[in-house]
């Protein structure tokens, strides 16, 4: 039985270091607001990596204002009036299911005109490493650029991936 037990913490243990998705605080100090700047929202994604798995953290004043996820046409043209989903209070923890591109707005008067809107595009876990594993995986995503890992980083990262699940099943194997 004490075997048992050791081999479940250890794989709790195991899965918390692996599963290392990101909780994100959308818009950093600004919070969610209407901006001064039309692109504030999208040039502070623009900096990041989303994966599947990450958390965008909407933090506002929930008198003013409220976040809807909309269709790329009801972002693009501000229509508010049948938004996927509507949730009215702070703070909306929203995990990113899927990959693609989601959209964001307020439905407060005319916020989204003003630039309160924001547009992530989620990709897939691509290193193989379980989860933002550093300045190799942060390339930017929807902009011309994009700046690849290196092969040899990626080869590393799933060879360092693979290993520790190797590790990871021999060691579990030896507890019981
Ligand atoms: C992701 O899935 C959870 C659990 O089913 C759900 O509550 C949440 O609304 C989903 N996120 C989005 C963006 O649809
Ligand atoms: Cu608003």
């Amino acid at each position: 039985m004490a075997g048992f037990f050791k081999t479940v913490t250890f794989m709790v243990l195991v899965f918390a270091a692996v599963v290392s998705a990101e909780d994100y605080e959308v818009g950093d100090d600004a919070k969610w607001a209407r901006p001064s700047d039309l692109e504030f929202y999208n040039t502070w994604a623009s900096k990041k990596t989303f994966l599947v798995g990450d958390v965008l953290d909407f933090e506002f004043d929930a008198e003013r204002h409220d976040v809807a996820i909309v269709t790329a046409d009801e972002y693009e043209n501000c229509e508010k009036e049948t938004p996927l989903s509507l949730i009215k209070t702070s703070p909306a923890k929203i995990m990113l299911n899927d990959t693609g591109p989601i959209y964001f707005i307020c439905t407060s008067a005319d916020h989204c005109r003003f630039g309160q809107k924001l547009t992530v595009n989620v990709v897939d876990d691509a290193s193989g490493a379980g989860g933002h594993s550093g300045a190799g995986t942060t390339a930017p995503t929807g902009s011309g650029e994009t700046a690849a890992p290196l092969p040899a980083e990626s080869t590393a990262s799933s060879l360092g991936g693979a290993s520790f699940m190797v590790a990871l099943v021999s060691a579990a194997v030896a507890l019981f």
